[in-house]
């Protein structure tokens, strides 16, 4: 067993127990590269348990989050559809560590691209954008990592919810994608505002991002999968009882029932 698979197998026995663990960072000088190779042998644990991948996230797209959580650099992630959660649905609570939600914007790809083709804009692949959650859940004790940590740890990808896809086309022809203003309710009454300038300026801007990430980490992009573009306002954390929503002026609305 490389230590790739034995780091990626501590990091999902915390997925599934619920127990945190101490950041490998601690314990194992982990590079950039090295920290993907555990992300990358987590998603195989995760395909051989049957999962299929639905798509990538991308993180640390907004200032905001950045500070939030002390790291900088923009990274990708891998979501699978035992994360996916229908618009509306619930989410138990019992399932995460110390889960965290937060609004974002999605796109879906109308063809597979191959990140490495360097004649290629994954924009022009895009046919679909929709409002979503994302809820994050760091498998490390009190949400602290480094940036390594947390690429090992899929970027703490945990579950997701995407609103009501709209044409891309028709979307962007409104004013664009930037600056829509966005809110992240709990039971109707407003917790976060922010905007879509968060991403990256624009979240247009995630694809090419998430083109070079893809190209260089070996994340596949087959046709219909979704691309999270990354957090408009900073998370909060799930409670019981509660409905979180996540407004995108224009696109719409993605909702989450915590059970
Ligand atoms: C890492 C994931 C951040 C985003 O949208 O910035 C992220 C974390 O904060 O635990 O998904």
């Amino acid at each position: 067993m490389t230590d790739a698979t034995q780091l990626a197998a501590r990091l999902d026995d915390a997925v599934r127990s619920g127990l945190p663990i101490p950041q490998l960072s601690l314990e194992t000088a982990l590079s950039l590269d090295e920290a993907y190779d555990v992300q990358r042998a987590g998603v195989d644990l995760r395909r051989r348990r049957g999962e299929q991948v639905t798509g990538v996230k991308l993180g640390f797209t907004s200032r905001a989050k950045a500070e939030q959580m002390g790291v900088s650099d923009v990274i990708v992630g891998v979501v699978t559809d035992a994360m996916e959660i229908v618009d509306g649905g619930i989410i138990d609570i019992a399932r995460g560590v110390h889960p965290r939600v937060e609004p974002e914007v999605a796109f879906r790809l109308g063809e597979s691209v191959d990140p490495t083709d360097p004649a290629i804009d994954l924009a022009n692949a895009v046919t679909d954008v929709a409002p979503a959650l994302e809820v994050i859940d760091s498998r490390y004790r009190d949400f602290r990592f480094s940036l390594a940590d947390v690429v090992a740890d899929n970027t703490s990808a945990s579950a997701y919810v995407i609103g009501p896809w709209q044409s891309i086309d028709d979307a962007r022809a409104t004013d664009g994608l930037a600056a829509r203003a966005v809110e992240l309710a709990v039971d109707g009454v407003t917790g976060e505002t922010g905007s879509t300038e968060a991403i990256l300026g624009d979240p247009m801007a995630a694809l090419p991002a998430i083109q070079r990430m893809a190209a260089r980490h070996g994340h596949e992009l087959p046709a219909g999968a979704v691309l999270l573009a990354g957090a408009a306002t900073a998370a909060l954390p799930l409670q019981a009882g509660t409905t979180f929503t996540a407004t995108v002026a224009g696109l719409g609305a993605a909702s989450l029932r915590v059970a």
